[in-house]
């Protein structure tokens, strides 16, 4: 079976219980309350953010086929992020009202670390976890969400036929890095497909919670 086949049927627990976490099913039924989405784009808006220099390194260690592929990845970002600027222009939040939080915190150095310490291959798994991730988690909200949602921008972006065709591509090319890989690489990628799943599922409910830092 090809990895990313693999892997999402190994941790088809932790895939569903993503899925079905309670910020996503909020948003698509339109009872989010307007403070938790914001906890959500201020804390996403600092992720995305943070994702431009972890693609930044993946570059600088990529093959040459994945140049253009990954540059490309990075302006999507930019563009990404003038999306949540609108957004939060229009519903009078300010994004930079916030530090991140300890979840966020905490997964952003893990994607840093991951850029500069792992392999290529095991920092490709992160990418493509955490993309697929967001993939199918704002499809989940698509089957229900009202298309005059404010937030609806959000769910295009994500759950569009553009984002869908990118993660599919990724998948491809991390099919072929797991083929390259020796066994204990491939293992060191499936820890990372976990853990990146983990930090997902983490991050809905730190944005249901409003967590901010434990015990200050
Ligand atoms: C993504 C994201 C998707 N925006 N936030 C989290 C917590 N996980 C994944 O990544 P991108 O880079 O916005 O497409």
């Amino acid at each position: 079976m090809p990895f990313c086949a693999d892997q999402l049927a190994r941790l088809e627990p932790l895939w569903d219980a993503m899925l079905d976490h309670r910020f996503l099913r909020e948003t698509r039924d339109g009872t989010i309350s307007d403070e938790r989405f914001a906890v959500w784009m201020r804390q996403d808006y600092l992720f995305v953010e943070a994702a431009i220099p972890f693609l930044a390194a993946l570059l600088a260690r990529a093959p040459r086929h994945h140049w253009e592929p990954l540059a490309g990845a990075i302006a999507a970002l930019q563009k990404e992020l003038k999306l949540f600027e609108e957004r939060a222009q229009v519903v009078g939040v300010n994004l930079r009202g916030a530090p991140p939080s300890f979840t966020n915190h905490a997964y952003i150095q893990f994607l840093l670390a991951t850029a500069f310490r792992a392999s290529y291959a095991e920092a490709y798994t992160v990418l493509y976890t955490a993309e697929k991730a967001y993939h199918d988690s704002w499809k989940v909200v698509k089957q229900g969400i009202a298309q005059d949602s404010k937030w609806y921008p959000f769910v295009e972006n994500w759950a569009g036929e553009e984002f869908a065709q990118y993660v599919s591509y990724l998948e491809t090319e991390l099919n072929a890095l797991a083929e390259e890989a020796g066994p204990s690489e491939r293992e060191r990628m499936a820890e990372y497909f976990e853990l990146t799943t983990k930090y997902e599922i983490a991050f809905w409910e730190m944005a249901a919670t409003g967590e901010g830092w434990p015990a200050t």
